[in-house]
């Protein structure tokens, strides 16, 4: 693993309609991130936290079916830079949300670097709609679809190239609640899905131990886009879409031991934090935790 950090932190809140999850990136630094991985000898430099337009209190506003597009398109594009500086001077890309449109930005200012990057998409969600098939207009479930070039130009032309990422370069695992042109999309590109079903009845071993296997062939590096709404809401309550029925705290904290020994995560993201609706910060720990195991934390 990369020894050099930089965090990044994005209070975006634009892509839902959930407030408070702008909140996520001082949730997650309280609960100790620079702490808990300068105590495994990371050299971490803390960027700061990008800023987020306001949003546009226009009847434009929802224009195609996209909620502040302009405000999120202007967004991800001050972050898509920043990561890209980061991998640019060759440290690890960490990125704290904010609600999962962040991902369209992050993933912009990375893919540029490879010729073949992969994502592992930890979610309940696949996040693959565009504003023709979205049911609620909220651009937090389009980051994927928007990568993979697919949605309004002005997000998938973010950094002036697209696509950004391949769809047999994508694992998705939790996925538990799919729109139906999103479950149209996965079939037609072809991308890997472990849903919850798969996950019960192979259990998180042979998941990750797959995902590794299938992504190692043909990737140059690897991000893990985690939203926490992917573990399950009576672990991680501090989510504004919450579904039940998710990965448990040690399904997950297993999988990013896995990862870890798996030396192929090149950058990682971790979302859709909101501290208004959690539980005394137990989402935003339980985030820092799973960070604690993906960068190596052990008992030996
Ligand atoms: N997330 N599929 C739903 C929608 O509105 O498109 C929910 C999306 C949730 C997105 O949690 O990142
Ligand atoms: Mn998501
Ligand atoms: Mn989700
Ligand atoms: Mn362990």
């Amino acid at each position: 693993m990369n020894k050099q950090l930089s965090i990044i932190g994005v209070p975006m809140d634009l892509g839902q309609m959930r407030r408070g999850v702008d909140m996520g990136p001082s949730a997650i630094r309280y609960a100790g991130v620079v702490e808990r991985l300068e105590n495994l000898k990371y050299t971490i430099e803390d960027l700061g936290d990008i800023d987020i337009p306001l949003p546009n209190k226009k009847d434009d506003n929802k224009l195609d079916n996209l909620r502040n597009l302009n405000e999120i398109t202007e967004g991800s594009h001050r972050l898509a830079v920043a990561v890209d500086e980061v991998v640019e001077k060759g440290d690890f890309p960490l990125v704290l949300g904010g609600d999962h449109s962040i991902a369209m930005g992050t993933l912009a200012g990375i893919s540029k670097h490879y010729d073949n990057l992969g994502v592992i998409w930890y979610d309940a969600h696949g996040d693959l709609n565009t504003g023709d098939s979205s049911p609620s207009g909220n651009i937090h479930g389009m980051p994927l679809a928007v990568s993979l070039g697919i949605g309004h130009e002005k997000l998938t032309g973010i950094l002036g190239y697209e696509p950004k990422i391949k769809p047999e370069n994508i694992v998705i695992i939790g996925a538990r609640s799919l729109d139906e042109g999103e479950r149209v999309l996965i079939k037609e590109k072809g991308i890997k899905v472990y849903s919850m079903h798969e996950v019960d009845r192979m259990g998180m071993t042979q998941v990750v131990q797959e995902s590794i296997t299938y992504l190692k062939d043909h990737t140059d590096g690897v991000h893990l886009s985690l939203d926490l709404d992917g573990l399950d809401p009576d672990e991680a309550p501090g989510v504004g879409t919450p579904v039940m029925g998710g990965l448990s705290y040690r399904e997950s904290h297993l999988a990013m031991e896995m990862l870890y020994q798996s030396e192929m995560i090149t950058s990682a993201e971790f979302v859709e934090v909101n501290p208004i609706l959690d539980e005394k910060n137990k989402t935003a720990n339980m985030a820092v935790g799973l960070m604690g195991s993906l960068f190596g934390e052990s008992l030996k």
